[in-house]
């Protein structure tokens, strides 16, 4: 089984993307140490804080968050990160390349309950000819990305990675080093398993009412076939599951907060996941149009997100385009 750094050098990938790779994954083995120890380190529980989203910080999710920040700020190569738990990006070296965004603890409300949990993280390039730091540097298009990828943190610790060119999976070995353990992962073009908190049905559009209650009427219904749910919470759980075996994944825009495009933060997880989910020969869509063209306005910008197998996103997808609109654009 090749080592991670072995694998992407022999695929010629940049050297230095490579470095920051390696040292991105220096930072989610020390979380992966921290998750392990769970309530003997004393790191489960809320803090008395609450991020720029309003939502109440686990420990976990600060203790990660520095992690990765300290990690990171130390390679000259890092210009500046951007992450779910910090209000504004934070910069390091002037002449870095690379800017990191990342959720440090995707999932963080299954921490206590010994659920998994993930980090995702999204590296794009610094926009030539720009000089002065500043958030604008962050705001490009999901497409510009040159890599992206997610740590599994569950039974065991996975690496799904993209640099554009397919998606690989390592997993972390008892040795401290991750391998290779799944080349160019395909996501299968059809489904029958989806993904969604039906806890918020009443608030939904009613094109995706519409389409998941024919996904519900099963091989009675107009899809004709019977379809099962699976439902983590924790969208980096989900993603992995629509990776390794197909599915559709989706948190839709709903009217609890009819200003907010949907739940989940577009740079560090709407867009790195998709770039994960298209490279893997999946779709991933606003439920109107691909997440990756979607020009961002704000670093903690949220988005509704749709992802998977093809055949199925693209379905729903002709519900939206067939059905009547309630979101004021
Ligand atoms: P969490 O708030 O626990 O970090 O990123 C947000 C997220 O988890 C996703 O991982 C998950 O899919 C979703 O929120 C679950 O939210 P709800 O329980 O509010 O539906």
């Amino acid at each position: 089984m090749q080592l991670l750094s072995a694998y992407l050098k022999h695929h010629n990938t940049d050297t230095e993307l490579v470095e920051l790779i390696e040292t991105l994954m220096v930072a989610c083995k020390e979380i992966a140490l921290q998750l392990r120890e769970g309530a003997l380190a004393g790191i489960h529980g809320t803090t008395d804080n609450t991020n720029v989203q309003g939502e109440t910080q686990k420990k976990l999710d600060i203790i990660s968050n520095d992690i990765l920040k300290e990690v990171l700020l130390d390679n000259p190569l890092v210009r500046g990160v951007a992450s779910e738990e910090e209000d504004d990006p934070v910069f390091g070296n002037p002449n870095g390349r690379f800017l990191v965004t990342f959720d440090p603890l995707d999932g963080s409300s299954n921490i206590d309950i010994n659920v998994s949990v993930g980090t995702i993280f999204s590296i794009l390039e610094v926009p030539e000819g720009d000089a002065a730091d500043s958030v604008e540097l962050f705001l490009q298009p999901g497409r510009r990305q040159v890599a992206a990828g997610y740590v599994l943190y569950g039974p065991s610790a996975v690496l799904s990675l993209t640099t554009g060119e397919g998606v690989n999976m390592f997993t972390l070995a008892h040795t401290g080093d991750f391998l290779l353990t799944r080349e160019d992962v395909k996501i299968p073009n059809s489904t029958k398993e989806f993904a969604i908190n039906m806890s918020n049905h009443r608030f939904w559009e009613p094109a995706m009412r519409n389409y998941v209650g024919d996904l519900l009427s099963g091989s009675e219904g107009p899809r004709e076939k019977n379809y099962n749910m699976r439902w983590i919470a924790s969208m980096v759980a989900e993603v992995h599951r629509v990776l390794t075996r197909g599915g559709i994944f989706t948190y839709p825009w709903d009217s609890r907060d009819p200003q907010k495009p949907g739940k989940l933060r577009l740079m560090y997880e709407g867009n790195p996941m998709s770039m994960l989910v298209e490279q893997a020969g999946g779709r991933s869509t606003t439920c109107y149009s691909d997440i990756l063209d979607v020009d961002p306005q704000h670093i903690h910008q949220r988005v509704a997100v749709a992802l998977g197998s093809s055949e199925e996103v693209e379905t729903l997808m002709r519900y939206h385009r067939e059905t009547p609109s309630v979101i004021q654009q």
